[in-house]
């Protein structure tokens, strides 16, 4: 049995380094590497289970030819030649009749590493195509709301937890996306007694090993942080030598903002009590270094991103940015300085048409001047995560569209293709990687030879580039050559890594050396005000206000949509994967038992859940882990494996406040038993 060290490529902020045990050719185990000090030994969950993703009888082995009507799955098997002179020959006729711009490049994060993510990019991007601005599904919501208030730079480094007195876990479910840092932060509880806190609609597994659970209201995230500032102004806690030295725009949230948010206004608007406003502003307020992850989940939603500034600017009251041990996380990438271009803008014009990421199907079905004739789809599943999934469907349903997907599986997305092309997994490919989640580098090898007929991002889009006649370098490169590139011209500790160590897989500490929180924000302080977001005509000072669509909404329908996270999915990457589909159990929604009573629904039964976008069927467990007036769906799980239907078909395709992100929380609907 060989031992082979490599790297998680799943889209999760903690980038485990892994030790995988391959047996003739066959990976049998897939383990945490002990000698990486953030992952400690453990892989997930999941990922404990990725030798049967690698070797699972759904993959896909041959490039495949749509012989059905599209959506049905009906392929016939066919060479790589053939596959790719087809696409080479149709985009040549396309970029002839219509220009590059009909053409849309649409790949995202399934594979984390810089080359397999970031190539197939560079390859749109040579040929001048229409550009995706990606993430809009995700992160962009809270990352401009982030980049508003602290600038685009990394966050605290989640390992200073363990100089922490206090963790705020922020609308994130640690257990399930994060499980890194809940074991540092839940030792530093059994070592030191520091409390961990939960802020969270859900009282998901992470709220249950919590200290203390606070069932916030969905949406209102920002009166409490605003609410907590009051308390801090009234009670003399705030941090007055830190407010001045770093911070804009204090003098005027005081005056302006905060007398609105006094605890019992801030009680009323989030359903907590006012004792839990006040307990938690003073337990903030009198520890010297509280921690707080934000998580996403405050962000998908109308005012995520006023949500996320808001919180992100609590440790600039208590002066916690400046200490280590105390401040805000959210991602860390932005402080991870390599030439990025290298790998994703090789060659191309400087601008092309933009199209969101989150809006695919409008594109599909309204794009002039020229519409999109041609998609290739690598490493996403938009036919089931993207908002609005009726639209997506009827967009990658159109006749004149050529499609190619590239996937390890035949996902909901595929059976819309005209090509299917199969996909290695990230443990028959060797990268560069970087966490977007702690400050750690690394490069992996391949563990396994692609298996059946697969290939890797970097060989498919190599092989595009070529038959499209482009010549930059990268698109004839090892991989270990274009890691070369975007090493080079890299800045702070990411430039100064030994590769030697860097390529022989040892993991590479890109933690910046300093103590506090640097801002990159045009006035190089944490900006309480910000003049961007004015300009942009948004508050520029932190507000909490309700939305307009959302209470109209809220008249019309009783409940409220929560999504979060699977512990044994992943959005679809693990759909694959017998044991955790089972371990995950059936798609399921949750209902409290007044509503469920309401409604005289039982536990287990199968339901209708309903608006005006259209029905889908889950069954429903009835259990108070979430507060009346809100439907609890996590996950998003392809149709067949629910009673009917996937959640994102009730979803609409608005955008956030910030960013123009998605807004999945934004959905009210109700629920009524299955009728057949
Ligand atoms: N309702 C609701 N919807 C959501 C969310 C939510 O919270 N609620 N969350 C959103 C978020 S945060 C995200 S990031 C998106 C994620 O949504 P997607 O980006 O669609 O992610 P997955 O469903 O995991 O699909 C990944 C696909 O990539 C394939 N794949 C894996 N490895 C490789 C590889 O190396 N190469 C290629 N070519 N393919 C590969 C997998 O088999 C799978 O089919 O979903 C969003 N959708
Ligand atoms: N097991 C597992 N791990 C994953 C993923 C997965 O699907 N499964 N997805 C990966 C991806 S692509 C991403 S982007 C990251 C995201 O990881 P996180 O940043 O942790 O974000 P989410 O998973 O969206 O956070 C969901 C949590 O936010 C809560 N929440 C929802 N609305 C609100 C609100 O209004 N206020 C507050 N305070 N909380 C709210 C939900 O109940 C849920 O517990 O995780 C990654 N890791
Ligand atoms: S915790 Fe995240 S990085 Fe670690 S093995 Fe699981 S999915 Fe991969
Ligand atoms: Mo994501």
């Amino acid at each position: 049995m060989q031992q082979i060290r490599t790297v998680c490529a799943h889209d999760c902020p903690d980038m485990c380094s892994l030790v995988a045990s391959v047996e003739n050719g066959k990976v049998v185990r897939v383990q945490g590497d002990p000698d990486h000090p953030y992952t400690a030994g453990f892989a997930c969950g999941k990922v404990n289970r990725d030798a049967e993703l690698v070797h699972s009888p759904e993959r896909l082995t041959t490039p495949l030819r749509r012989t059905g009507p599209k959506g049905s799955g009906q392929f016939e098997p066919i060479t790589w030649d053939e596959a790719l002179d087809e696409i080479a020959t149709r985009w040549k006729a396309v970029i002839a009749e219509s220009g590059p711009l009909a053409i849309l490049g649409y790949a995202y994060s399934a594979h984390q590493g810089l080359m397999n993510r970031g190539l197939v990019n560079g390859l749109f991007h040579a040929l001048g195509t229409s550009r995706l601005q990606g993430g809009t599904v995700c992160d962009t919501c809270c990352e401009a709301a982030w980049d508003a208030t602290i600038g685009p730079i990394g966050g605290a480094d989640p390992e200073s937890v363990v100089d922490s007195d206090l963790v705020i876990s922020w609308g994130a479910d640690l257990m399930a996306t994060n499980v890194h840092f809940w074991t540092l932060a839940e030792a530093q509880r059994k070592k030191r007694g520091v409390k961990i806190v939960v802020i969270d609609p859900r009282r998901s597994r992470t709220a249950q090993s919590a200290d203390w659970h606070l069932p916030i209201r969905i949406g209102t995230d920002a009166a409490l942080a605003l609410g907590i500032m009051h308390v801090l102004v009234r009670d003399g806690l705030v941090d007055r030598a830190y407010v001045a030295a770093h911070t804009v725009g204090f003098d005027r949230v005081e005056k302006e903002i905060l007398p609105r948010f006094a605890p019992d206004r801030v009680a009323e608007i989030t359903g907590l009590t006012v004792a839990d406003v006040e307990r938690l502003a003073s337990m903030y307020g009198r520890s010297k270094a509280a921690l707080i992850r934000l998580g996403e989940g405050m962000t998908r939603l109308t005012w995520g991103g006023q949500a996320l500034r808001a919180v992100a600017l609590l440790p600039g009251v208590s002066g916690h940015y400046g200490k280590r041990g105390g401040g805000a996380v959210l991602l860390t990438a932005a402080s991870c300085d390599l030439n990025y271009a290298a790998v994703r803008k090789p060659s191309g014009p400087a601008s092309a048409r933009m199209v969101n990421h989150l809006r695919l199907g409008e594109a599909l079905l309204t794009m002039n001047d020229p519409p999109l004739r041609a998609l290739y789809i690598s490493a996403n599943n938009p036919a089931v995560t993207n908002p609005d999934v009726h639209k997506i469907r009827k967009g990658l349903a159109r006749e004149d569209l050529f499609t190619v997907v590239h996937d390890p599986f035949l996902n909901a997305t595929a059976r819309y293709a005209d090509i299917v092309l199969p996909a290695t997994t990230y443990l028959e490919t060797e990268d560069l990687f970087r966490a977007y989640g702690a400050y750690w580098m690394q490069w992996s090898q391949a563990v396994v030879p692609p298996q059946g007929e697969a290939r890797s991002n970097v060989a498919v889009a190599q092989a595009l580039a070529q038959r499209m006649g482009l010549t930059d370098a990268v698109f004839g490169e090892s991989p270990r050559q274009i890691a070369e590139r975007l090493l080079d011209g890299a800045t702070g500790p990411a430039g100064k890594a030994d590769k030697a160590k860097l390529f022989a897989s040892e993991p590479i500490s890109i933690v910046h050396d300093i103590v506090g929180q640097p801002f990159a924000t045009p006035s190089r302080k944490l900006e309480f005000f910000s003049p961007d977001m004015e300009k942009a005509g948004l508050s520029g000072l932190p507000d909490w206000t309700p939305d307009p669509v959302e209470a109209t909404d809220g008249k019309r329908w009783p409940l409220r949509l929560l999504t979060a996270p699977g512990y044994f999915q992943a959005h679809t990457a693990f759909s694959a994967v017998g044991a955790l589909r089972k371990r995950e159990g059936a798609p399921i929604c949750v209902l409290h038992p007044e509503e469920a009573a309401k409604r005289g629904l039982a536990d287990g039964q199968k339901v209708r859940l309903f608006n005006d976008k259209g029905e889908i069927g889950l069954v429903v467990r009835v259990v108070d882990e979430v507060r009346p007036g809100v439907v609890l769906v996590p996950g998003q799980r392809p149709d067949e494996e629910a009673v009917a239907g996937t959640i994102n078909m009730l979803v609409s395709d608005r955008y956030t406040d910030m960013g123009e992100g998605a807004t999945y929380q934004s959905t009210w609907l109700d629920v009524a038993a299955w009728a057949a």
